[in-house]
């Protein structure tokens, strides 16, 4: 694998975000790398993974690829887009999935985080939920993946200002479970993944499951969610879409036109 490392031991799976170069961008590749070890986890019947980025990452992940962006000329958080795809199987694998977060914690990568079953930081962590800063719409799954951790004042706030939250806060909104020191940060989750591993696979994997089910039970009348789609289109066909995307791949401040 090019841009992910893997290990499986005492069965514990682990995937080690290893594309420093780009800050761990989330590309078609990356994602693709990650549904893989997943797969292999599956095979091997894996009772916990842990999502990391290299020791000592002052990025866990720059979030999704901007670069891939531009290139969806329609709606870039589809169904099956690839993040969409590794947030469903994180939230459907039989495990629990733990984010070791070293580092800052950005966009679509924080969503990924947020979906995890428990996520460990330290006092370096930072989240920032981003399309805002990009002029890039957000899809619904998306948003009750911060509804469903957070109370909706943080999450406008979040998503109004793009602003990361720092690790002191986001331990204090019950986002991060553990704020560890970054020595001592790969021992305590790997100890606290073993306690997992000692108890019934079974018993963790039907819990998981239902309260999966049970967090995820919004009803939803068709009016609403044509509304909420006709609002995701009318952002991504706007020109603040592109000019936020260019802006970044040009490094320079977006100008918005609220167009
Ligand atoms: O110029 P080179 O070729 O060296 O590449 C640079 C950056 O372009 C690249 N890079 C990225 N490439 C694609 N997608 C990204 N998200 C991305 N982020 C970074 O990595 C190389 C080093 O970046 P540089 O020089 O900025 O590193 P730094 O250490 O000074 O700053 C690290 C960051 C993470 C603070 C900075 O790279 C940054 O602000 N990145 C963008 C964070 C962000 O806004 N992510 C949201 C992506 S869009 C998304 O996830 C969702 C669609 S949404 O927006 O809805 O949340």
């Amino acid at each position: 694998m090019k841009f992910i490392k893997t290990g499986y031991k005492n069965k514990i799976g682990t995937i080690i975000l290893n594309n420093p170069k780009k800050r761990n961008a989330l590309s078609t590749s990356v994602l693709k790398e990650i549904l893989d070890a997943f797969g292999d986890f599956g095979k091997k019947k894996a009772r916990c993974v842990i999502i990391r980025a290299a020791k000592g990452s002052k990025v866990f992940s720059a979030g999704y690829d901007i670069n891939e962006l531009l290139e969806s000329d329609n709606d870039p958080q589809i169904y099956d887009a690839p993040l969409d795809k590794v947030m469903r199987t994180v939230e459907q694998f039989p495990a629990p999935v733990i984010a070791m977060t070293e580092g800052s914690v950005w966009g679509g990568a924080c969503e990924l985080v947020f979906t995890c079953d428990i996520i460990i930081g330290t006092p370096e962590t930072t989240l920032a939920i981003t399309p805002a800063r990009l002029g890039v719409p957000y899809n619904p799954a998306g948003m009750l993946h911060f509804l469903s951790m957070l109370e909706i004042g943080i999450v406008k706030e979040m998503f109004f200002t793009a602003k990361p939250i720092d690790a002191h806060r986001a331990h204090m909104l019950g986002i991060i479970n553990h704020v560890v020191p970054a020595e001592r940060i790969e021992k305590f989750t790997y100890e606290l993944a073993g306690t997992i591993v000692k108890n019934s696979p079974l018993s963790v994997s039907a819990i998981k499951e239902q309260l999966r089910l049970l967090s995820q039970a919004h009803p939803m009348t068709t009016e609403t969610f044509e509304r909420i789609q006709k609002l995701r289109e009318m952002v991504y066909k706007s020109e603040d879409y592109k000019e936020g995307i260019s802006s970044f791949l040009e490094k320079r401040e977006p100008e918005f036109k609220g167009r």
